[in-house]
């Protein structure tokens, strides 16, 4: 022991940069696209450490698919995936105005996020079930849920599906594989490993799939989640999003001194890969292998996806207040929608005058979905949920406290 300890010292991560700084991503190192190996899916996890260090790249800068991970979609699914993306992109423009219009009391957009949740969706097979975050809304558009519905949900309307019982954008639709949204953060990973587990035990085919964002890896249930698929090989994608920022928070604070998020996995001995969340055939692919993995009962997956939320945390956040606003232009991954244009142009599938084309259908088709549902009502104009369903639908039989509160409101 020493006479004359040396006083202890704290450690708070501070981000590269601040507001009026120049934006800097050298922590962010970035593989030649097709550098990186594809394993077969029964690989030894052990073998594979580096995988969850890497990230694993299709699309190259001059817009060509290489590299032993491309080839997994058809030209025709490429096409869709483009649409899927685009259509998602103008679902969040018009939502984010009908917000700052007073339509909806919150928004939440995915700008520059796109391919990670419509490129899963594209591996996945009816039944299987997404416990997503709000931030997975590709999930039900590149699934095919009407915009509509998830419109009228924003909305709170008449037509609510969830009778104005969840926060807007909170959806639920178990037909279309998507879990209820919990605002509390990180509980739907366990519930992902605890429901494929149960797919397991009752001898199922279906596989579960769990998303959470960088920050919300810190939460305890990421960890538990973590023991319980490794401990029981369970049928389950685990995917991190990792968008850089947690509201304000950079991702240094979540990540702590670990390498990488998708590094977690190592010591649960759960395979981790790292992908470029911004390559939509890259996101693809790695969807792809984590499934069958998942299928062919060789148990979880843990994937981080490598992606920038170029827009803010939510319609309540301004984030000029913690990151300087040029960040997104530097992010050396680009944008997914338009990596994708230039790969189906290059391989003369698509030109500027059809993207141009397409961007108005859509425009179309997202409008006139908003147009029927503010025929059913916005947040303060039109028709609303009735009260009664207040107390449906919540328990199988109604508590008494409930019922006599339901006496009271007279409904
Ligand atoms: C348990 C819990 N803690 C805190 C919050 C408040 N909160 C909502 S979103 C958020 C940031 C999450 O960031 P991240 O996990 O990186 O997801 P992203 O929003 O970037 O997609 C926080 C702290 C919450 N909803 N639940
Ligand atoms: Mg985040």
């Amino acid at each position: 022991m020493t006479d004359n300890p040396s006083p202890l010292k704290f450690h708070v991560p501070e981000p590269e940069v601040r507001p009026g700084g120049t934006p800097d991503f050298s922590n962010v190192p970035i593989p030649k696209a097709g550098s990186v190996d594809r394993p077969p899916v029964d690989v030894d996890p052990r073998t594979i450490r580096d995988l969850a260090y890497s990230i694993i790249r299709v699309l190259n800068r001059e817009g060509d698919a290489v590299g032993p991970w491309a080839g997994t979609l058809t030209d025709e699914e490429q096409l869709e995936g483009l649409r899927h993306m685009m259509t998602l992109r103008t679902f969040d423009a018009r939502m984010q105005m009908a917000q700052r219009q007073g339509k909806t009391s919150f928004y939440m957009q995915h700008m520059g996020e796109e391919a990670v949740s419509c490129a899963f969706r594209k591996a996945l097979i009816k039944g299987d079930m997404n416990f997503p975050t709000y931030r997975q809304a590709g999930l039900l558009i590149a699934g095919g849920y009407p915009m509509v519905d998830m419109m009228n949900q924003i909305y709170s309307n008449e037509k609510d599906p969830l009778k104005g019982r969840q926060l807007p954008i909170m959806y639920s639709a178990k037909d279309h594989g998507f879990f209820s949204i919990s605002g509390n953060l990180t509980t739907q990973y366990i519930q992902a490993v605890g429901w494929a587990m149960a797919s397991a035990i009752k001898g199922d085919t279906k596989i579960a799939v769990g998303w959470v964002g960088d920050g919300a890896t810190a939460e305890s249930d990421f960890h538990a989640a973590l023991v319980f698929a490794s401990t029981y090989k369970a049928p389950v994608v685990l995917n991190i999003v990792n968008n850089q920022w947690a509201i304000s928070t950079f991702q240094g604070i979540a990540r702590g001194g670990s390498g990488t998020f998708a590094a977690r996995g190592l010591g649960f001995g759960i395979p981790a890969l790292r992908v470029d969340g911004n390559d939509y055939l890259a996101v693809h692919a790695v969807a792809k292998w984590a499934t069958e993995r998942a299928r062919s009962n060789l148990g979880p997956t843990l994937v981080e996806y490598v992606t920038y939320r170029v827009g803010a945390h939510s319609t309540s956040d301004d984030p000029s207040a913690y990151r300087p606003k040029t960040e997104s232009d530097a992010w050396p991954l680009g944008d997914p929608v338009i990596r994708l244009k230039n790969h189906l142009i290059r391989r003369g599938l698509w030109s500027d005058e059809r993207h141009k084309q397409t961007e108005a259908e859509i425009l179309e088709a997202v409008i006139s979905a908003q147009k029927e549902a503010e025929s059913h009502g916005t947040l303060h104009a039109g028709g609303k949920p009735s009260t009664r369903d207040m107390f449906e639908g919540v328990y199988a039989e109604m508590p008494p406290h409930l019922r006599r509160q339901r006496q009271k409101a007279g409904v």
